[in-house]
């Protein structure tokens, strides 16, 4: 095995993103291993991962780290300059925010432009698992819709939660400060950025500047740009998010 840690992820996700930009603003040197649904649940189990998601950071000769939050102290922990600070504001992003923006985007993109979603997973994929990706995207896709309830429904009640949260860090922003930490960003700033990411879309994002939202989300996210929430996913990305 590598003697650098391996942070596993899903290109799509926006946690895994969390974990990949903190570890990338920590300069801490790592292999980034995207994977496939179901694939992922047989590496969480061959690391003893408490549960299936990602990401995860499997360390040479310790156990492995599971959780964006998790991660990120760790990568704190090794004296790293990723910024510190907000941690219930992070707790609140990573509970109410991140879970609910899966939901949102794929009640719409799985059903009505699942052709889109594919170039989103296999980003940095190697090309076994890329074709492996697009055969079995069928199946997975089907699965999704059921497993998580997806459709109208569902988009249309986590919309509803996710205003709330926009509106919420509006509030927290409407001093005019540039970011959540006041003239510097904290942690609740890169997590707010990562979490947020699909409704901004930033070109400096690795993976979400290629995302192309359905219609009604679109629609959305032009509705929303000019929230200060939005406008600080764009501020993040541009000035702090580098490879
Ligand atoms: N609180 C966790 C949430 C991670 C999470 O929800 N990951 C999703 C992808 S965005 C996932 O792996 N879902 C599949 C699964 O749980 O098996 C974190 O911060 O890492």
């Amino acid at each position: 095995m590598s003697q650098l840690p391996i942070l596993h992820t899903f290109s799509i996700s926006h946690f895994s993103e969390k974990a990949r930009w903190g570890l990338d603003w920590s300069g801490i040197p790592y292999k980034l291993e995207p994977t496939i649904p179901f694939l992922h649940m047989l590496n969480a189990r061959r690391l003893k991962a408490p549960a299936s998601s990602v990401p995860i950071l499997e360390r040479p000769g310790q156990p492995a780290i599971q959780g964006s939050a998790a991660i990120l102290d760790w990568a704190a922990s090794q004296g790293s300059p990723l910024p510190t600070g907000g941690a219930e504001i992070e707790a609140r992003l990573d509970g109410k925010v991140g879970p609910r923006i899966i939901p949102y985007f794929y009640s719409e993109a799985a059903i009505a432009t699942p052709q889109k979603i594919p170039p989103l997973f296999t980003t940095d994929l190697s090309p076994l698992k890329t074709r492996s990706f697009r055969f079995f995207w069928p199946v997975i896709r089907r699965l999704m819709i059921a497993g998580l309830k997806l459709g109208p429904e569902r988009r249309e009640r986590t919309r509803i939660h996710l205003l709330g949260e926009l509106d919420w860090l509006d509030d927290l922003l409407a001093d005019g400060r540039p970011y959540i930490g006041g003239e510097t960003p904290n942690r609740a700033d890169l997590t707010a950025a990562a979490l947020l990411a699909p409704l901004a879309q930033p070109p400096e994002h690795p993976v979400y500047k290629n995302l192309t939202p359905p219609p009604l989300m679109a629609a959305d996210c032009a509705g929303w740009a000019k929230r200060p929430s939005l406008a600080l996913v764009r501020r993040m990305y541009a000035n702090h998010r580098r490879a």
